[in-house]
């Protein structure tokens, strides 16, 4: 088995990934679960940066060798009648603190506000991988949507609830785990990583 970290400290996000990574013969730790405590400071202005932040702040933060790979997402919602906002400030629109249920009524209430503009919006997620030999690589994946007029559905976290899939007729939160990791950004970033960890690490799928 090799060694994976992801690193985040949202439990929303990892519930995903470990099922998404669930075929490849990883042996998965969060931070808290590697006892790490990173205090990262996400001042990137892009997804992009972001995740390349974490991961390198995580590495350094370890001893050498203690995990073969190092992972990181970010991601977040833009809102095109928005400016794209909340985008790399979506963990902290409104206050980390403040519950989503709260984050998303005050969404719907801006979207409301401009009856005139679009409801179109998307999630985007960017996965930083540092590989053995140091090499740091990204992916990225994007869903499309529009802001729901209600919160709807209880699967997934964060903006889920108001995240509208008009082919789908539901909500994000109205499909099941393995629906959406099939077609979220954060499933295709990570299906795109996880081509180039079975190439770079010369994996088959269930076996090291
Ligand atoms: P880490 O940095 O520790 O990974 P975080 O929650 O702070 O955790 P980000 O900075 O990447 O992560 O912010 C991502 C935010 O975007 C997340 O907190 C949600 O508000 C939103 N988000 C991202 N993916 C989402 C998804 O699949 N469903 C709903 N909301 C999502």
């Amino acid at each position: 088995m090799i060694k994976l970290l992801f690193a985040t400290g949202n439990k929303g996000k990892m519930k995903e990934i470990r099922e998404i990574l669930a075929d490849l013969p990883f042996e998965i730790y969060s931070l808290s679960e590697a006892g790490i405590s990173a205090d990262i400071e996400e001042n990137g202005n892009t997804f992009e940066e972001n995740a390349v932040i974490k991961v390198k702040a995580v590495r350094e933060a370890l001893s050498h060798g203690d995990f073969q790979v190092i992972l990181s997402d970010d991601s977040g919602l833009e809102v095109d009648a928005l400016d794209k906002a909340p985008g790399v400030h979506s963990s902290r629109f409104m206050g980390e603190d403040t519950s989503y249920h709260v984050k998303n009524a005050e969404l719907i209430r801006l979207v409301n506000a401009l009856p005139e503009k679009p409801r179109t919006c998307r999630f985007r997620c960017v996965i930083a991988a540092v590989l053995p030999g140091g090499e740091i690589l990204t992916t990225s994946g994007a869903v499309e949507g529009e802001v729901a007029y209600e919160e709807k559905g209880g699967t997934g976290f964060g903006y889920d609830p108001i995240f509208y899939l008009p082919e789908r007729n539901c909500t994000m939160a109205e499909l099941t785990q393995e629906e959406k990791n099939a077609l979220s950004h954060r499933g295709r970033a990570l299906q795109a990583m996880k081509e180039i960890l079975k190439d770079k690490l010369h994996l088959d799928s269930k076996e090291a």
